[in-house]
């Protein structure tokens, strides 16, 4: 793995929030002291999307496809169940081209993490609207106001069947590393929506408006039983609702849904043992994947 990696140059702007983001992933990757080799990080195309070029930790990256990255990073857990493996992808990656891929992960609850870099713009391509910029805010880069309405992250994962779905303000690289880590923990599919302002497009979200606003939620976002699930998203589409003050932190947590994988273990008992990766490709020196072996066994 060591000879794998080269310093890489980064050339993300100065004070670009993506920085924060990075800080707290090498402290969560860190913190949680897990085998780099077990680990994968996919990203799409944007600014974003180069996190796993820059991550200081030694761990396998796929710079994948604009909109594409939770598709790869599925395919990827469901052949190695045993992969720790982490989705970067921007908010225009995620909620635009790539928004049915959001939405079908979260049907299936995979066990894997899915971190946003939400910076209303579409930072990579010089500064368009994304699908979180509100309506009427006209950032220096756009001609005229924003004449679309902002979709909710927070809501579209309780919706879409996300079973950690937390908030994190980019600069806030504590409190951020921390959720990192507990979505990585948690059971099930996480999603975190991390604000991130975009100094060279969007100056209205920025470091100031957004520490003008943001405040640590205080309340307990996990479900205990089936009967609690009602009230706990309840409160959580509440909060996500705030205007005038941003919540951070957990706003739900459920871990008596199970994951993917379980419900395919009760179908395939051997699955965490033998699954796509690591079944034999040869046996006896003869390839068990020749297309030709198949081929010739197919035409008798
Ligand atoms: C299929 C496809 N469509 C469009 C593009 C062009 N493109 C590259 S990055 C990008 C937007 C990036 O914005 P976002 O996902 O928010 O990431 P950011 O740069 O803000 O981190 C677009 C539209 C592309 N590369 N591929
Ligand atoms: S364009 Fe915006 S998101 Fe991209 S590196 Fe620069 S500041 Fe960061
Ligand atoms: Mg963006």
């Amino acid at each position: 793995m060591e000879e794998l990696k080269d310093e890489e140059f980064n050339d993300w702007c100065p004070g670009c929030g993506d920085f924060g983001i990075l800080r707290s992933e090498d402290v969560a990757i860190k913190e949680l002291g897990l085998d780099p080799d077990r680990m994968v990080m996919v990203s799409g195309i944007g600014c974003s999307g180069k996190t796993p070029h820059f991550i200081a930790e030694r761990i396998s990256g796929v710079h994948t496809l604009h909109g594409r990255s939770i598709a790869f990073a599925t395919g990827i857990k469901l052949a190695n169940p045993g992969l720790e493996v982490i989705v970067e992808a921007g908010d225009g990656d995620t909620f635009g081209i790539g928004v049915g891929h959001f939405v079908s992960a979260g049907r299936r609850n995979i066990d894997m993490t899915v971190i946003v870099h939400d910076n209303g713009v579409y930072g990579l391509t010089k500064g368009q609207a994304s699908p979180t910029l509100k309506r009427g805010e006209k950032t220096k880069s756009l001609p005229k106001p924003n004449i679309n309405d902002p979709i909710n992250p927070i809501m579209l994962a309780l919706a879409s069947g996300y079973t950690f779905v937390a908030r994190a303000f980019a600069y806030d690289v504590k409190q951020t590393s921390e959720l990192i880590e507990a979505a990585i923990k948690h059971k099930g599919l996480a999603f975190i929506d991390i604000l991130q302002p975009c100094p060279t497009y969007n100056d209205i979200n920025t470091n100031e408006w957004y520490r003008q606003r943001v405040y640590k939620l205080d309340i307990d976002p996990v479900v205990k039983s089936e009967d609690d699930i009602q009230k706990r998203m309840d409160t959580a589409i509440d909060l996500s609702r705030q205007l005038d003050k941003i919540p951070t932190g957990i706003f739900y947590q459920n871990e008596i849904e199970p994951t993917y994988e379980s419900r395919t273990t009760e179908n395939i008992p051997n699955y965490p043992k033998v699954n796509p990766a690591n079944q034999a490709i040869e046996r006896n020196g003869i390839s068990l994947t020749s297309v030709d072996a198949l081929l010739s066994a197919l035409s008798v």
